[in-house]
């Protein structure tokens, strides 16, 4: 068995928890925010048996896609002056960032 870890964007949470359920794999939805661009995202977790681990992988790469953020400069007073970004940036925020993990175990109580 695996776990899957799919960070995703906000816009395609919805069209891929439908796409998962209709396809009988199990997600959990959690929001989540962005290390660099601190705004927030979605990350999946999906448990699912090994030999399906793929189907689930096709399914995330059809329901998410790239897109281009413009980061708007940051306030030296809103945030450390480490994170200090003085002009606007686009960066392309991928589709989805998937982690696969193996299960050691998987109990329901
Ligand atoms: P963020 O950390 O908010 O990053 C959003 C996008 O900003 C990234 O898209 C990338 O294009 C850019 N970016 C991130 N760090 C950067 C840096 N140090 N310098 C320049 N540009 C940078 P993605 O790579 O597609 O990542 C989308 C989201 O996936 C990330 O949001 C983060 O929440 C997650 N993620 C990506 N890689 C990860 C990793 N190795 N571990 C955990 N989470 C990760």
């Amino acid at each position: 068995m695996k776990l899957i870890l799919a960070v995703i964007q906000d816009q395609d949470s919805n069209k891929l928890l439908k796409a998962l359920v209709d396809h009988n794999f199990r997600a959990t939805k959690l929001a989540s925010t962005g290390g660099f661009l601190k705004s927030g995202n979605t990350t999946f977790m999906i448990g699912t048996e090994d030999i399906r681990v793929d189907k689930a992988l096709q399914i995330i790469k059809e329901n998410c896609q790239s897109r281009d953020q413009l980061v708007a400069p940051i306030s030296p007073m809103g945030g450390n002056a480490d994170s200090y970004v003085p002009y606007p940036v686009e960066v392309e925020v991928g589709g989805a960032t998937v982690f696969v993990l193996p299960i050691e175990n998987f109990l329901q109580f």
